[in-house]
């Protein structure tokens, strides 16, 4: 039932892969935006790699969301706009909207299969609830339709997708979730924590190997949609925790000396020299409301689970 959704298509097309991937690999360090990761394979492959037993992430804050529903819906009320911000397959935002029940929902994700799915599947079980759909790229600016509404805003970016940007970048992306929410407005955030490296470094290259092809999937992306001779075999998976960054970095390294064409670009590769695809920011509780006070966020609440490996933290946006 497509018309129970209203669809807004701000989708990124094969032109901004191209541009990205030729400017990525020209410039130095060499380097592919994560978000290019989440095609149909790739969104399959992530949700794959939220299963998995090394993947704390997952399970954990869907346990802390439970815990935390009560006090939640407490301290946030109803009449309600719910925006999720990168929906996805997300069983999260139920567990919200069954105890939330806001007035409506705003599904925001860069992936148009899975947003139309999910999106068509809450209206369909939820047939209260007014549901919306836009395809946008919010790394790009929050220019999100539908949310021009007198309701109390609640913004949900589950999964510490927040972890992808540098913290100048997710200082900014804070803010424009500000602007959108407004005075008094929330925002519901899962933040993945510091901890013991080996816990971390587990988590990005697990046994099953499905870590390793999500990131070589990139490649495949990039030799189905582009114009190229890439060969995504000649090239392995490596994630690794960066202590002075706080970060999980994920890299795409050559196996041989090679040269790479895409489109009408060469591209050298010496063995062992890479493509860097992914950051994943860890941060302590502490260090997070600091983030979040300079885009003017006040840390109202964090519940953690008792191993403290993740955070669900509900910000309060004070202009
Ligand atoms: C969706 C960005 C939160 O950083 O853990 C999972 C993506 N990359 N395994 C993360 C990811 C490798 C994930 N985020």
């Amino acid at each position: 039932m497509v018309g129970a959704v209203s669809f807004h298509d701000a989708h990124p097309g094969v032109a901004d892969l191209r541009r990205e991937v030729l400017d990525g690999l020209s410039a130095r360090p060499r380097a592919i935006p994560p978000k290019f990761f989440y095609d149909e394979r790739g969104s399959a492959l992530f949700d794959r790699i939220c299963d998995l037993p090394e993947y704390y992430q997952t399970r954990t804050e869907m346990a802390i969301l439970h815990r935390a529903l009560p006090e939640l819906v407490d301290l946030i009320g109803s009449e309600s706009l719910l925006v999720e911000l990168g929906s996805g397959a997300s069983k999260k935002v139920r567990l919200l909207l069954e105890e939330l029940r806001p007035n409506g929902y705003v599904g925001v994700d860069i992936s148009k299969e899975f947003l139309l799915s999910s999106t068509q599947a809450l209206a369909r079980d939820y047939p209260w609830l007014e549901v919306h759909a836009a395809c946008v790229d919010f790394s790009a600016g929050l220019e999100i339709p539908h949310c021009d509404v007198p309701l109390h805003k609640v913004a949900f970016y589950p999964g510490s997708s927040i972890g992808n940007f540098d913290p100048d970048d997710a200082v900014r992306l804070l803010a424009d979730v500000g602007s959108m929410v407004g005075q008094g407005g929330h925002l519901l955030i899962g933040v993945d924590l510091k901890k013991p490296v080996g816990l971390l470094h587990a988590a990005y290259n697990d046994a099953a190997g499905i870590t390793a092809e999500f990131n070589l999937n990139l490649l495949r992306r990039i030799r189905t949609e582009l114009d190229t001779d890439l060969d995504p075999g000649s090239f392995e998976h490596y994630a690794f925790y960066n202590p002075l960054q706080g970060r999980i970095e994920m890299h795409l390294i050559s196996r041989i000396r090679q040269e790479v064409r895409i489109e009408d670009g060469i591209f050298a590769f010496e063995p062992g020299e890479g493509i860097h695809t992914e950051n994943s920011y860890k941060y302590t509780v502490a260090e997070f409301a600091g983030l979040a006070a300079r885009a003017q966020f006040r840390q109202q609440a964090v519940w953690q689970d008792d191993g403290a490996l993740f955070s669900v933290q509900l910000l309060q946006y004070m202009s």
